[in-house]
């Protein structure tokens, strides 16, 4: 890839730009945040203070051009097999077309499908919230635990915590992720069987965490209101249909979805149950509807405006360009708590590969090391090293223009917080203004992005996730790999098997190393 004529154009222009600073471009440019933002509905993404130029834009749009950024997107929205390791195609968008679509997972028709399982699984929804759908004695359900983890549980919690409002929720919807037992007692304690509903998430109905979860809940339940309990308690969200049956859910009870639909990518599926369980289907639906209208606007603007593309080529360019191989995720909004989390996943399990999708090695850096927490807190804790860390971290800033709330104080505060952090990264203080004091400099010139939401509502959270699983995309197809598998989460699950047994029968232990081996030992002696 470098040897290509649009990197090796970027990588001279970056030469030429030495020792100008993105003040710099300010002061010479009065229109500067013009030029540089662009808006839909709802939402503004200023980029300006990022050091680029429209040159580099330009350098930057042919390098997507060369990357046939856009046929690859023509061809993700048209179900071809682009995941090709795992020889399937890549259809999350079909789970949020709308009434009218009419995908094709390689040719053959999906939309039918997508609709009748959000059909069943509205009716399954509001027949939970109507009290029709109930425990064995009866009684409504109030409380939810959804058991799975990774893309079975990120996407989910991450929505549920946007949009909860505890004034008409209907019901509290809990998460058990972790195999750790202290998740799962954690979220049982306090919980009623009776008037508990269990959500078992996994695609595969295999995951050695989520299957250990899922049988001690069930116990829970049967334990104190007998084996036929499962049938009323137990709720199915899986492609698997045979594992869900043996477990002992019914096939009325289960919400399908397929293959097409990656586990990062799928909270626009039966996945998303738990959101809709918490929220209300309207809510659910709006979700679809905010991702949708991304989907569109990534179809059809021009490069030049399209957020998804200005996003990923921004992020190209501190990455490959500037070096700068993390990006902080920065929600000024509470309720976005575990956004970070769920783009961490989103970006680094896509993006974190050092193949290309035939195989040849890549010699340049991909995805960035993702991480983050909601402002003003993230200030309190690491913002330090944002500020004046040898390295610099990119950061994308999220404000939200009107909270959920009448506190109209803490909200100035908040985006006074928000705008004032992303002018520090960029201005700095130089050693005179710091009065000669060199901890009191900040080098400045780190880039931002800012990100402004008129509200944050289903609408637009279905428009911002879908903005980030589109720039994770752009990217990959730039750096021409399969950001759709997952393959560097096997090795490690491999060891745990054979350490298992190590573990819980105390046998030697198969090739491992000595570190490995005394750890082993250490914790054989020590559990009681
Ligand atoms: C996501 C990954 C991974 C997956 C979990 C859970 O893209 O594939 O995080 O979602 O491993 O898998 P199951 O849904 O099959 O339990």
């Amino acid at each position: 890839m470098p040897q290509s004529p649009a990197w090796n154009a970027l990588l001279a222009h970056v030469n030429a730009h030495q020792g100008v600073t993105m003040g710099d471009f300010f002061t010479a440019d009065s229109e500067r945040f013009t030029r540089f933002s662009t808006a839909v509905p709802g939402m503004l993404l200023d980029y300006s203070k990022n050091q680029i130029t429209e040159q580099t834009l330009g350098l930057l749009g042919d390098l997507a051009r060369e990357r046939d950024v856009e046929g690859q997107r023509d061809a993700m929205f048209a179900g071809a097999v682009i995941n090709r390791t795992e020889d399937r195609a890549v259809l999350h968008t079909a789970l949020r077309g709308g009434p009218t679509a009419d995908f094709r997972a390689n040719g053959a028709p999906v939309s039918g499908d997508v609709a009748g399982v959000l059909s069943r699984m509205q009716t399954f929804t509001e027949a939970v919230h109507a009290g029709e759908v109930c425990g064995t004695t009866g009684k409504p359900f109030r409380d939810v635990v959804a058991v799975g983890i990774g893309g079975s549980h990120l996407g989910p919690e991450m929505a549920v915590l946007a949009l909860k409002n505890p004034a008409t929720d209907a019901l509290n919807v809990h998460f058990v992720s972790n195999v750790d037992g202290h998740d799962v007692l954690q979220v049982l304690v306090g919980l009623n069987p009776e008037t508990t509903l269990v959500l078992v998430a996994s695609k595969t109905f295999t995951t050695q965490e989520t299957m250990t979860n899922a049988a001690t809940v069930r116990s829970w339940i049967t334990d104190i209101l007998g084996a036929d309990a499962v049938a009323q308690h137990f709720v199915a969200l899986s492609s698997n249909g045979p594992a869900v049956t043996a477990f002992g859910i019914d096939q009325d009870r289960m919400f399908p979805f397929w293959d097409w639909v990656g586990g990062r990518y799928s909270l626009w599926s039966a996945i998303g149950l738990p959101i809709a369980l918490a929220a209300g289907w309207p809510q659910f639906d709006a979700l679809l509807t905010g991702a949708r209208d991304m989907d569109n606007h990534f179809k059809s603007a021009p490069m030049a405006k399209n957020l998804p593309i200005l996003l990923a080529l921004t992020g190209i360019w501190n990455i490959n360009f500037l070096g700068h191989t993390c990006l902080a995720v920065l929600p000024y909004d509470q309720r976005l708590k575990r956004l970070p989390a769920f783009l961490q996943q989103l970006d680094m399990e896509s993006n974190g590969k050092s193949v290309r999708q035939d195989g040849t090695p890549l010699d340049v850096a991909t995805g960035p090391v993702v991480f983050g927490e909601p402002g003003t807190n993230g200030q309190h804790a690491f913002y330090q090293l944002l500020h004046q860390g040898p390295q610099k971290v990119p950061a994308d800033f999220i404000a939200v223009a009107n909270p959920g709330h009448g506190l109209k104080e803490h909200h100035d505060q908040l985006l006074a917080n928000c705008l004032a952090q992303s002018q520090a990264l960029m201005q700095g203080r130089t050693l005179e203004q710091a009065k000669g004091n060199p901890h009191r400099v900040f080098s400045g010139n780190r880039p931002s992005n800012t990100l402004v939401l008129d509200k944050l509502d289903a609408h637009t959270l279905g428009q911002l996730i879908a903005l980030y699983e589109h720039k994770v995309f752009v990217q990959g197809a730039i750096w021409g790999i399969n950001s759709f598998d997952q393959w560097g989460v096997e090795l490690g699950k491999e060891m745990a098997g054979s350490l298992l047994q190590a573990l819980s029968q105390t046998t030697d232990p198969d090739g491992v190393d000595g570190s490995t081996e005394g750890l082993l030992n250490t914790l054989n002696t020590w559990r009681e």
